[in-house]
């Protein structure tokens, strides 16, 4: 049996011989099959059933040329998960036994040895049942029954008094928005329909006697002269009652135990505080928090707990231009640069430790410093928050909630509840944790979108979806958070201004799609930019190289019906069409679309990325749609399937550096602005170079300044000659930023 997370003691002095506190991973192994059919076949935990149909041989490649639209049927079948557990005598010696399950997806009947343990109904959550009861010495079985969120909520869909718009959901029955399971898995603009089932994460055992610390949780009050003031929440579940004591690195603590769930606060002041800084402004130090319980002077459990000293601060509020959306870390307000991130696959269970690694490597090395973590996605796995917290990578984080309306059912609101708190609990003490935010574009699509006559919603329909849009984000989530984590901010949705008029471009967040779904050219990122711009971009196709390893090269052409399905835009490919030829020609071959695809992705994001940056302080943060991909297929994405970047990562990375150097063109001169995001002042010298038609330098130019914190100077006007320049910027013998151009491709 692997060992996971063990919380283990060492000294295991305890009172009567109970034995320790341990959280194993269960690993014995599974089997599943079609319910209704008899032979079991191997499977594999975590998974789905179409991974374990797919390692079995009895699918092809779902991601192969267009077996997506073969492989529909498996969402309408109910699947059977099989298990057996040897437990010896040990093992049953403990007062509690827990099955601990981090992820069922999504409609699971448990049964431990024929008997009914858990009905679960949501992919969010994390289920607990302590199975004591029912085990026996020698073999138990486990069984789990998938019922498909087809079958399950047919009727429901049917019998509903009005349709609820639905994501990006292209079937006819869309059961989606009354599924808590990952949106994108029903079928998006860059992905495929693949509605899974299984335990898509690991399942623990949870062993305890007398008490257990259950949680523990660290966050940042307040940093003051050199002192930082740290809060603590410990929950502590208890067979027992009385005085005890709680370790919190070394320093004891009395408790007053109840038998139940406790929860204990602490306020820890801590001097000269290390702080923990996003990348680009400092270290992102972390430190341990050690708890330990100790009942009547043994210690019978313990938790360690990272965490970063660091305040967060979303100042959203009314300012002279309009509504301001920018962060401060520590009191110092943030430019923030990065992208909108979502599943690495369409079946998250099988994104290994090596890809998320890599993944966030190539985050730091573009210079970003925040993803969003979309809301049609899921709450990510630990180790995506760990290497966010190691790397500075701030996460705002929406819950998944996504482009739909919710039914009003208690039973449905209780359940968001729970999967709310769920996460909140088991993300809190990340440093990297920056906002939470209610939803994707619901708020706008509702007032924006036209949903009320596509779907035909009386007066009445329309105040009942409202009213339970408010309850859900207005009221439940905020509650939640506020009672979690008082210390991180809370917006209702993203974004928070829609990107229709004018105005709307000095009120907070925005998601500005006029380029691609408005149909407009890429210089219109020169001037639609708002306070924060939360979302923007443009499609690209993924190399050849990537294509041809799954799609049969008789198919590689814009007109084959395997690339057709692959285009999940309801644009199509007209956009990537007319930009790339108004800008590079007209394409001669499917290999040359593809490389004018990203030629003009590339160029709208080095558009709009320094129109970003020239708008600071208007503007305080640029996170493009999308980093990466779930599937090979167009998509806005500057990553591909495999992590492998398109050619616009390259340019992300050289304009997100923390100083550039950006030309724009004023009739027959350039001016240079020098933008700087780094938190202290730092001397630098502009050197720019004229060249000739033949690429050679006739003429060098070199300023010298001063550059504040967060500064943008207009640096250097020039008047044109010659064919192009080169320009560089030096801070002591170091060059910080390179650029060349043409002064006719100037915009
Ligand atoms: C944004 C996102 C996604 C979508 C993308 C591209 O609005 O929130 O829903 O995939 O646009 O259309």
């Amino acid at each position: 049996m692997r060992i996971s997370a063990y919380i283990f003691l060492s000294l295991a002095v305890l009172s009567c011989s109970s034995p320790p506190n341990k959280e194993l991973v269960y690993d014995s192994s599974w089997e599943f099959k079609k319910a209704g059919t008899e032979k079991f076949s191997p499977a594999s935990v975590p998974g789905v059933v179409h991974t374990d149909l797919l390692a079995n041989g009895a699918i092809e490649d779902p991601y192969r040329d267009n077996n997506e639209l073969a492989l529909q049927w498996i969402e309408n079948e109910n699947w059977e998960y099989t298990s057996t557990w040897e437990v010896g005598n040990d093992l049953l010696r403990n007062d509690h036994i827990e099955l601990h399950f981090e992820g069922l997806d999504t409609y699971a009947v448990v049964l431990l040895n024929e008997k009914s343990i858990l009905e679960a109904n949501n992919m969010f959550r994390e289920w607990r049942v302590d199975v004591k009861d029912i085990l026996v010495e020698g073999s138990n079985r486990i069984s789990i029954q998938f019922t498909s969120p087809i079958n399950k909520n047919k009727e429901l869909v049917e019998n509903h008094p009005y349709q609820l718009p639905s994501g990006n959901e292209t079937v006819d029955l869309k059961v989606s928005p009354f599924t808590r399971k990952a949106a994108y898995q029903f079928g998006w603009d860059w992905g495929p329909r693949f509605v899974s089932m299984g335990i898509w994460r690991p399942i623990n055992i949870c062993t305890w006697n007398e008490a257990r610390i259950l949680d523990l949780a660290v966050s940042t009050k307040s940093i003051r002269n050199e002192t930082a003031l740290l809060e603590v929440e410990v929950l502590i579940e208890s067979d027992i009652s009385g005085e005890h004591i709680l370790e919190l690195d070394g320093v004891q603590h009395k408790i007053d135990l109840n038998s139940g769930t406790n929860t204990f606060q602490f306020d820890i002041t801590i001097h000269q505080p290390r702080l923990w800084w996003p990348n680009g402004y400092g270290v992102a130090t972390l430190h341990q928090m050690d708890a330990r319980l100790l009942i009547d002077g043994n210690p019978i459990d313990q938790k360690a707990q990272k965490y970063g000293i660091r305040t967060i601060e979303l100042i959203n509020e009314p300012d002279s231009i309009g509504t301001s959306f920018f962060f401060k870390i520590n009191n110092q307000p943030i430019f923030v640069k990065g992208a909108n991130y979502i599943p690495q696959d369409i079946f998250p269970s099988r994104v290994t430790s090596t890809s998320y690694r890599n993944l966030i490597a190539k985050v730091v090395e573009a210079n970003m410093n925040m993803l969003r973590l979309w809301g049609g996605g899921i709450y990510e796995d630990n180790l995506f928050y760990e290497l966010c917290d190691e790397n500075g990578i701030l996460v705002w984080q929406d819950f998944m909630f996504a482009g739909s309306m919710y039914p009003k059912e208690e039973a449905f609101r209780n359940n968001i509840q729970q999967e709310v708190e769920d996460n909140i609990r088991r993300l809190r003490s990340h440093p990297a944790l920056a906002l939470w935010c209610g939803n994707n574009e619901i708020d706008v699509a509702w007032h924006n979108w036209g949903w009320q006559q596509q779907f035909g919603y009386s007066a009445q329909d329309s105040t009942e979806l409202w009213q339970n849009y408010l309850q859900i984000f207005h009221e439940d989530l905020p509650n939640l958070v506020k009672g979690l984590t008082p210390n991180l901010p809370y917006v209702t949705t993203s974004p928070l201004s829609n990107w229709g008029k004018a105005e709307n471009f000095n009120h907070s967040s925005m998601h500005y799609w006029g380029v691609w779904h408005g149909r407009e050219p890429l210089e219109n990122f020169n001037h639609n930019v708002p306070r924060f711009m939360a979302e923007y971009g443009f499609q690209s196709f993924p190399g050849l190289e990537i294509l041809s390893n799954y799609i049969d090269s008789s198919q590689l052409h814009l007109e084959s019906e395997v690339i057709n399905n692959r285009q999940k835009s309801y644009i199509g490919n007209e956009m990537i069409t007319r930009i790339s030829e108004e800008h590079f020609g007209p394409s001669d071959s499917f290999e040359d679309y593809v490389l004018k695809s990203q030629q003009t992705q590339t160029l709208a994001m080095e558009t709009a990325i320094k129109a970003h940056r020239l708008g600071k302080p208007h503007c305080m943060g640029t996170l493009f749609w999308q980093l990466n991909d779930c599937w090979p297929g167009p998509s806005w994405s500057v990553l591909q399937y495999d992590s492998s970047p398109k050619l616009a990562y390259e340019t992300v990375k050289k304009w997100y550096q923390p100083v550039v150097a950006i030309p724009k063109r004023e009739g027959t001169s350039v001016l240079f602005t020098v933008v700087s995001d780094r938190p202290e002042p730092i001397l630098v010298k502009l050197i720019v170079d004229l060249l000739d038609d033949m690429g050679e330098a006739f003429s060098t130019a070199e300023v010298f300044f001063e550059i504040g914190p967060n500064e943008i100077i207009e640096a250097y006007r020039i008047d044109i000659a010659g064919a192009g320049y080169n320009v560089q910027l030096v801070a002591g013998e170091e060059a910080i930023f390179t650029d060349s151009g043409d002064f006719a491709s100037l915009q």
